[in-house]
């Protein structure tokens, strides 16, 4: 008997599209879901684009106003895959109209569209409408059982976590103006963009929130070449018309825990050679973990109660059926990639909608992660430590 459909609407085709649409695609193929997601309509501002996009990417139909999808009987869930300058609207209007949702990353541009976000999906939890924010690292099998380590205690306690995410996308100074770069778009540069990820992976890997941060922000290259076309992370450009940068090329901020562990973190698009290296590692009174994503497969787990004659860390290749989600789908050994973070996400997300629990990373979580990239760009300002 085949299981009840839940129906979709997805709002954005671009990277992150692509990856939600491919979740879609595969999560009731792989996993056992109570119902089945059903990819109904793509929404996009130029019909044309989204046309092409549905068709690409699987969906059933396209439609050029997202407002059309909330009186729709046939979607029951409305998944956010804009830049941030959209996100507040399109999440609470999709709540309001008994919509199940699904936004991306970082939740918002500014701490008072995270609260009126937050405050929807309470209001919305009470009629059994759920909401969830994409921290889709989370759900990377290393860094989920890295949380089981911490919070079985194999790490003591945490002293401090040093996180980078490190990319150079846009090093070269010819790399185009693209939305990313634009402060009325994506809210900040890197500290959101790719900062907001590291927050939320150690406050999740930890099980703490961050309470107190001293930062400084830096944008080196303050003037780029418009983009004459949508094509990758950052377009191709034009012709030598130029625009401002409006945002943070790099992000770099220590941090207190509430618990009382402290944490250093750098977000930069700067860093040359290096594509999309988040690498955590988080050091505890009985021993440390490390991870990089440019090897996602992998934990290092450094066991401090070992004898030190054999001590040292361990690779530990998280392909094992009994790691996280790693069961649904191949034998050990044969790794995932990047997109299974985001079938796991929306598995996790369908099965709290069906059972009617509040899926996590929720958007109070998001509101903490926004209140972090905000205590930050205040203490980058007052150059001094800023309470969350
Ligand atoms: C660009 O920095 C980016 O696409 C981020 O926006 C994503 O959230 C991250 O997963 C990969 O890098």
């Amino acid at each position: 008997m085949t299981a009840p459909m839940l129906g979709i609407a997805m709002v954005g085709h671009a990277f992150m599209g692509a990856a939600h649409s491919q979740a879609w695609r595969v999560a009731h193929r792989f996993f056992d879901l109570p119902v089945r997601p059903v990819m109904a309509v793509l929404c996009g501002r130029d019909p044309a684009r989204a046309q092409a996009a549905a068709e690409r990417l699987g969906w059933a139909e396209a439609v050029s106003d997202w407002k059309s999808v909330l009186d729709r009987d046939d979607v029951q869930v409305v998944d956010i895959c804009t830049p941030g300058d959209t996100h507040a609207e399109i999440a609470v209007a999709a709540l309001a109209a008994g919509k199940h949702v699904l936004c991306e990353k970082p939740l918002a541009n500014s701490v008072a569209e995270a609260e009126a976000m937050a405050e929807a999906a309470e209001r919305a939890a009470q009629r059994g409408v759920r909401a969830m924010v994409g921290f889709s690292y989370r759900r990377v099998p290393a860094l989920s059982l890295a949380r089981d380590l911490v919070a079985q205690g194999r790490l003591g306690r945490i002293h401090h976590v040093r996180a980078v995410y490190l990319q150079d996308w846009i090093v070269d100074p010819a790399a185009p103006l693209s939305w990313r770069l634009d402060k009325e778009k994506a809210g900040s540069g890197a500290l959101g963009d790719i900062g907001a990820h590291i927050v939320d992976a150690t406050q999740f890997i930890l099980g703490d929130t961050i309470s107190e941060v001293s930062g400084t922000l830096e944008t080196f290259v303050t003037e780029r070449p418009l983009a004459s076309s949508h094509s990758g992370l950052s377009g191709t450009a034009s012709s030598d018309e130029t625009g401002p940068v409006t945002v943070d090329d790099a992000a770099l901020f220590l941090a207190r825990f509430s618990g009382g562990a402290l944490g250093s973190f750098e977000a930069t698009r700067f860093a040359n050679g290096r594509k999309n290296a988040l690498r955590i590692e988080v050091n505890g009174s009985a021993g440390s973990l490390a991870f990089d994503f440019e090897d996602m497969n992998v934990l290092h787990y450094f066991d401090g109660t070992e004898d030190s004659a054999v001590a040292g860390f361990r690779r530990i290749v998280v392909t094992e059926p009994n790691h996280p989600y790693v069961a649904a789908w191949w034998p050990a050994g044969h790794v995932l990639g990047y997109e299974h973070a985001f079938t796991h996400q929306a598995v996790d997300f369908v099965r709290a909608v069906a059972e009617g629990t509040d899926p996590t990373p929720s958007f109070a979580d998001g509101l903490q992660v926004q209140r972090v990239l905000a205590a930050v760009e205040a203490s980058a300002l007052s150059r001094s430590w800023h309470q969350v």
